[in-house]
């Protein structure tokens, strides 16, 4: 949900910034002021914006100011946080205003109280990146992380005041299908007589359709029907404005938009079907993860990244492995991507199975992650976690109790989880469709693809066998390429082994009936913790971490290009 209405002011730029490693920032009252010479630049990570910060975890101090205009006052003032690694404490004007916990989704803080208006207003922000076990995801130190990518701190995602009547709409839940079936629940604050004013805006700026409702303590619904709507599909992501005025007194109080589309999803008969039609996945894992912006992908590489993704005929990526920035799934929905929307969820192990506070804590993160992306059309199947170590009984009901969850918020879309156990995982009964991570060639059978890609095959075909209703998606299966590194024969590392793995990978996969998509694991190469299997970055990418090619690029767009998005 998104307001060209509201007035609002984005606090991009350089803020001041201070390292706190002994923790004694609060105990000092640094929340009134910070007494540094130091900047940072936000959204960006703070690792890579300076040598010494690099390694840095633990607690971290920012400040900004922002002046809010005299005109401004009666209005309710709201500060919006992207994405904040990993724990964020906010004060404005020396008050507290509250706190939230998880990178990967982003928060709303009320700041009505503190706000001066025809003044300055100074904003500090604690940040905490320390990583426990009980995060999620969980870790025990930068180089000791339970999950295989770098762990950045920061304000890495944009942070913006907006300003809002004291009437005005809090939520917009949308569900559409492809005939053009359009229900939206409106949830609104306010006082005195509402009245909320939809309207559908096609993209060429015509209404296409209109109409009023009475808010009834709070809340608004329309069940309707809108003839003669343009489907959206990967081919033609045919996107409409939804509009929603708020009214009292025949004034426009507030108004939000929703960039909607109309397109069913549903997994039957061991297929996954897009507007009635089966479909099948074309794609990539990715990561949000760039030299020294860390995990902030500027608009620039997004563009080039989806360009790069068309070109290699993509349909499809997965937000491994948690949930991307509002600007990157825009981009999805108005490019045409089918998206698993992935929770944060990776790496969990056995103590956490069983964990009641630490299951409430991914179950919060999965709520704040459905509420920010849930309108989209793009979005086409959530995966509640990434290789948890399901080989164990007790695996079964966490991911059952993720998957309800999940079907609880949002029942429109199917639900996975990503299994590294294949026949051994004890988890895949919960899903609706089954997504496995397969390495084989790689970790396991290293240099010798043939055998890989034949154990794959048994495998696969056990795992069917074992599940027959249900499809099955290939969420990862790749191979390390250093660039520039070429080898006859193709040996580990050289880009001629990852080229030759991928498309013999490919060669099998799109002769598998119960195969609904596959995904190479990685678009780029990324970076990770430090170890003794990764030099700085994993070199899994297609592309380089600066998005140049490799060998492998060349083959996944004739194989990819050849293989049609609908299946009939
Ligand atoms: C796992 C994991 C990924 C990834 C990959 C690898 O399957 O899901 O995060 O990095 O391994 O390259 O080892």
């Amino acid at each position: 949900m998104f307001s060209r209405f509201r007035p609002k002011i984005v606090l991009e730029g350089y803020w001041k910034f201070k390292l706190d490693p002994n923790k004694k920032g609060e105990e000092e009252g640094w929340f009134n002021g910070l007494r540094t010479g130091d900047l940072i630049y936000v959204p960006s990570s703070w690792n890579e914006q300076r040598p010494q910060w690099d390694q840095y975890m633990g607690v971290a101090w920012y400040e900004n100011e922002f002046f809010v205009p005299k005109e401004y006052d009666g209005m309710r003032v709201w500060l919006t946080f992207e994405g904040v690694s990993y724990k964020a404490k906010v004060w404005l004007n020396g008050e507290f205003l509250g706190e939230h916990e998880g990178a990967f989704t982003q928060f709303k803080l009320n700041a009505d109280k503190a706000v001066k208006f025809g003044d300055y207003n100074k904003l500090i922000v604690e940040v905490d990146n320390t990583l426990t076990k009980k995060n999620v995801p969980p870790g025990e130190g930068m180089n000791n992380t339970y999950f295989d990518f770098f762990h950045y701190g920061g304000i890495f995602r944009p942070v913006y005041v907006e300003f809002t009547n004291p009437d005005y709409i809090e939520d917009l839940t949308v569900i559409t299908d492809h005939k053009g079936l359009l229900k939206v629940d409106i949830t609104v604050v306010g006082e005195g007589r509402l009245i909320v004013k939809l309207t559908l805006v096609d993209d060429e700026g015509r209404e296409v359709y209109s109409k009023s409702v009475e808010v009834k303590k709070g809340k608004a619904t329309i069940d309707d029907h809108v003839s003669g709507v343009k489907p959206w599909s990967p081919e033609e992501p045919n996107l409409y404005t939804l509009r929603a005025s708020l009214i009292k007194d025949n004034e426009v109080k507030d108004m939000v938009e929703e960039n909607i589309g109309f397109r069913s999803v549903a997994v039957r008969n061991g297929r996954l079907y897009l507007n009635d039609r089966p479909i099948f996945l074309k794609g990539v894992g990715r990561h949000e993860d760039f030299p020294v912006t860390g995990k902030y992908l500027p608009g620039a590489v997004l563009i080039r990244d989806f360009y790069l993704m068309k070109e290699l005929g993509m349909n499809s990526f997965r937000t491994s492995h948690y949930p991307y920035s509002n600007a990157h799934l825009d981009l999805a929905d108005k490019l045409g991507f089918l998206v698993i929307l992935e929770s944060p969820m990776v790496g969990a192990r056995e103590e956490h199975f069983t964990d009641r506070e630490y299951i409430e804590k991914v179950k919060r993160m999965i709520e704040e992650m459905i509420k920010q992306h849930k309108n989209r059309p793009s979005v086409i199947m959530y995966s509640v976690a990434n290789e948890p170590r399901s080989n164990v009984e007790t695996a079964y009901d966490f991911i059952k109790e993720l998957c309800d969850h999940v079907k609880k918020l949002d029942p429109t879309r199917p639900v996975t989880f990503a299994s590294m156990f294949h026949t051994e995982d004890k988890a895949l009964e919960a899903v609706d469709v089954i997504s496995l991570n397969i390495y084989l060639g790689w970790y396991k059978y290293p240099g010798e693809i043939d055998e890989g890609v034949r154990e794959a095959e048994r495998i696969l075909d056990k795992v069917h066998e074992m599940y027959p209703d249900k499809p099955i998606l290939i969420t990862e299966f790749g191979a390390g390429a250093v660039s520039g590194f070429h080898h006859d024969p193709p040996v580990m590392w050289s880009e001629e082994y990852q080229a030759e793995f991928i498309r013999k990978y490919i060669e099998m996969l799109k002769r598998k009936e119960y195969i609904i998509g596959m995904h190479i694991w990685n678009f780029a190469d990324f970076r990770t913790p430090q170890s003794a299997r990764r030099v700085i970055l994993n070199r899994k990418g297609l592309f380089t971490r600066t998005r140049q090619p490799k060998l492998a690029v060349k083959i996944v767009k004739e194989e990819f290009n050849k293989i049609p998005t609908f299946l009939e």
